[in-house]
């Protein structure tokens, strides 16, 4: 079975392929789209805007994850799993293609470093994926690379590794800019092992100083994403450990410094969705890296562990977005995944996700708000959590299958993957990754 390119970009699944395992589930899916449709005239919710808002909706994948992860102990190779930055944007096409609502991919330097970046764009486009926020690494030494991020990077005592640091940041700026990407995620692992190893004012100070040649340096329609991190590597000190940090950071830099929110970089329980109302209500929430966790910075597959706390998060976002509409201002936060996939195919899982992050998005948006500010106003605890509770256990899978049949994809994504026969016949045409060294990647 060949992967034909077809003029609709390339299409990487041949679509008789995706239209034939629809044709299977079709009836059902129309039967049970009725049936929601009805449920949801009840609450005087039209299904039709819920799906337009749905096709609207989008996330970005993570090339990072579209390999066979690793922890620090081992990584287990996939037989056909990308071995370069073009089989990676191959790989999310099919992604976007079953999925429908995930066009555009977060590369990260130097691990996507090629050769022709222009080739790579016109690659990509031909997909129909577009470029996320890039993401630099400071976090690993390079081979030949003068000077070591051991004690650090932007916040290193020594300022010829922080300008080191600093020079890779922008050599990332630059490829951004080549691929059409609009944003910069900035993640650091520098931080302490000992109290005493470093001095933690002079540190930020250090931090800030390097970040702000950064910024200079950025664009007008570009942002810089910050990125917060309890622990790891650092496992006393962080120097942007948390989300208190991170926006003091980006008020001192300026209106394009926002902070970006990954869900697996908190301590266990901390309220997560009050984080993103805080950051949204002072104009600072600039995007996501959506994963879940159950213990530590996990990286499992979005919605897989606490499927509430993503709904929680979706219902500040939609609260967020409407709160602008209703003062006109900018609410645009860039959705990207960041997640590892140890034991499954990267595809099944980022489909998986994908679902459950739109899943999340559309309960958010049936969750009757007026009702809710009522009983909130009236101090009516139990119907003000209802509200929410009534919405996150809605099935609202008929939605969902309707955006993606509707985008040209499946209705059932893994089935219609799994049919393909892609990993398989990649698994035959790619050359194999055999280095079993652990590490995320
Ligand atoms: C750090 C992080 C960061 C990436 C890396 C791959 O834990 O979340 O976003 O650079 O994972
Ligand atoms: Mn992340």
């Amino acid at each position: 079975m060949g992967f034909l390119a077809v003029d609709r970009k390339i299409a990487t699944i041949p679509q008789e392929v995706i239209a034939r395992a629809n044709a299977k589930l079709m009836d059902a899916h129309l039967a049970d789209y009725d049936a929601l449709a009805a449920r949801l005239v009840r609450v005087n919710i039209d299904i039709e805007d819920l799906v337009e808002k749905l096709m609207a909706f989008s996330v970005g994948l993570p090339s990072w994850g579209m390999v066979s992860g690793g922890t620090r102990y081992a990584r287990f190779p996939l037989p056909g799993e990308p071995t370069n930055v073009f089989e990676k944007v191959e790989d999310c096409s099919v992604v976007n293609q079953l999925a429908g609502l995930t066009p555009r991919v977060s590369l990260h330097f130097p691990w996507d470093k090629c050769d022709d970046y222009e080739a790579l764009r016109q690659y990509t486009q031909t997909l129909g994926i577009g470029f996320d926020a890039i993401n630099s690494n400071t976090f690993q030494d390079q081979t030949g690379q003068k000077r070591s991020y051991k004690f650090g990077s932007l916040s290193h005592s020594q300022l010829a590794t922080r300008q080191q640091a600093i020079e890779h940041n922008l050599e990332c700026l630059d490829i951004g800019k080549k691929l059409g990407s609009k944003a910069l995620t900035v993640w650091i692992g520098d931080g302490s092992n000992f109290p005493g190893q470093v001095e933690f004012t002079d540190t930020l100070e250090r931090y800030l100083e390097s970040l702000r040649t950064v910024y200079g340096q950025l664009p007008d329609d570009w942002r810089l994403l910050i990125e917060h991190k309890m622990y790891e590597p650092a496992f006393y000190s962080t120097v942007i450990q948390d989300w208190g940090t991170s926006i003091l950071c980006a008020q001192a830099l300026g209106d394009k410094a926002q902070c970006l929110v990954d869900l697996g970089h908190h301590a266990p329980n901390v309220n997560i969705e009050m984080i993103v109302a805080r950051l949204s209500q002072f104009g600072k929430l600039g995007g996501f890296h959506f994963n879940d966790s159950k213990y530590g910075d996990d990286d499992l597959d979005s919605g897989s562990i606490n499927p509430f706390q993503l709904f929680l998060v979706f219902n500040e976002l939609v609260s967020a977005e409407k709160r602008a509409e209703r003062t006109g201002t900018r609410f645009t936060p860039s959705y990207m995944m960041d997640q590892t996939h140890n034991v499954t195919d990267p595809i099944e899982s980022l489909l998986n996700s994908a679902r459950a992050i739109a899943g999340a998005y559309v309960k958010a948006l049936i969750v009757d708000r007026d009702a809710m500010r009522a009983y909130q106003e009236d101090n009516d605890v139990i119907m003000a959590h209802n509200c929410l509770r009534l919405a996150f256990e809605s099935d609202v899978r008929a939605a969902l299958a309707m955006a993606r049949v509707r985008m040209g994809g499946a209705i059932d994504p893994i089935a219609a993957y799994r049919e393909s026969g892609y990993r398989a016949h990649k698994a035959d045409t790619r050359k194999a990754r055999t280095e079993l060294a652990g590490g995320i990647v």
